[in-house]
């Protein structure tokens, strides 16, 4: 097995290796890829030192796996070119996510629909993976009608610059700035690019990656998304109305009984998810669990997950698991 992370250098391929080693995934070589910039760099993991190569000398090794975290122009261009030598690309970009002939993958929700021939297989955005894991039980169980869901979502998911840019104004210094304003002591209704429908590209994502993932067009989904001034993850509030009535305590049954999701549901004692406690954790954390009383089959719950994790290095490696696995790759 060998094994490429493209954008090795980056917040989200450190976070990949981290992963990598503490899943102990099994590989017999790893190629560490960025920008020619970065060519020639030393990184170590598990207390080896990796020279960082450039993208055309990683298609000239042929890896078996190559998960990307390189940006999407990067993917478009690059993923082809990976796939056509025979390895099969895991892509953290939003480039490949809404193509019809590329699979969308949550391994717990649809990894059953991977098979031995995909090449290009795309990992969903962040805020979306760690919500349609909290909603999958319920999903099953109840059928979903509708979901409201406004985000607070953690710095790191721009990148290392925003985090710079947060940091250098914390200690009063003058940033580089990533955002269009301050983000410290502020909250920014802004997250990617504004659409001619007035929704952003994250809220735009956030409602059509939801219906792919589930495989239901018929899913109403509306999104607001939120840039608050914080690192451990990603914050939802989500209203999610069913199609069948549900019982309070069996959805914290369902959900209890859900690899990869945990809950934290003790109101009287404050306990609730925060990106504090979940940040470097692999799971999404659930609670503030309650029924709207506003309207029939409808519930209000809380998710929270490490944005980097579950929602980015967690998922692609758990990705690349499963085609080991099932002896895909
Ligand atoms: P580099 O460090 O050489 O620029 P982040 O999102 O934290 O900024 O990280 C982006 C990652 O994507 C980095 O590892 C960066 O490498 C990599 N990257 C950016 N542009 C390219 C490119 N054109 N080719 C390969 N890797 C790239
Ligand atoms: C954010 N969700 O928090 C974004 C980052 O499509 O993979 C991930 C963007 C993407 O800004």
């Amino acid at each position: 097995m060998k094994l490429a992370v493209v954008g090795a250098t980056g917040l989200v391929g450190s976070e990949i290796l981290e992963v990598l080693d503490e899943h102990q995934f099994p590989f017999d070589e790893l190629l560490l890829v960025a920008s020619e910039r970065s060519a020639g760099k030393k990184l170590s993991f598990k207390g080896k030192e990796y020279t960082v190569i450039g993208l055309s000398q990683a298609v000239a090794e042929k890896p078996d796996i190559a998960i990307f975290s390189a940006g999407g122009s990067t993917s478009l261009e690059w993923a082809p070119k990976f796939a056509e030598v025979g390895t099969i690309v895991i892509d953290n970009s939003s480039a490949w996510r809404m193509d019809p002939s590329k699979k969308l993958v949550v391994p717990e929700i649809n990894g059953k629909a991977l098979r031995i021939d995909d090449r290009i297989i795309a990992n969903p955005n962040c805020s979306t993976i760690q919500m349609v894991l909290a909603l999958a039980p319920l999903r099953e169980k109840y059928g979903i009608k509708r979901i409201v869901v406004s985000t607070y979502q953690s710095v790191t998911g721009t990148g290392k610059a925003a985090v710079d840019q947060m940091m250098a104004e914390r200690k009063g210094e003058k940033p580089d700035m990533v955002y269009p304003y301050k983000i410290d002591l502020n909250v920014l209704p802004h997250i990617d690019v504004f659409q001619p429908n007035g929704y952003t590209k994250e809220e735009m994502k956030m409602i059509n990656e939801t219906k792919k993932i589930f495989d239901d067009p018929s899913i109403q989904v509306t999104a607001t998304t939120v840039r608050i001034p914080v690192m451990g993850g990603h914050s939802e509030s989500v209203n999610v109305e069913f199609k069948k009535d549900f019982d309070l305590g069996e959805v914290r049954e369902l959900l209890s009984n859900t690899p990869g999701v945990v809950v934290q549901d003790d109101p009287a004692n404050n306990v609730y998810p925060m990106p504090l406690n979940a940040h470097k954790r692999d799971e999404v954390f659930v609670g503030r669990l309650r029924r709207d009383e506003s309207q029939p089959n409808t519930l209000n719950m809380w998710i929270v997950a490490d944005n980097l994790r579950k929602g980015a290095a967690t998922n692609a490696v758990q990705i690349a698991s499963y085609l080991v696995e099932h002896s895909m790759a």
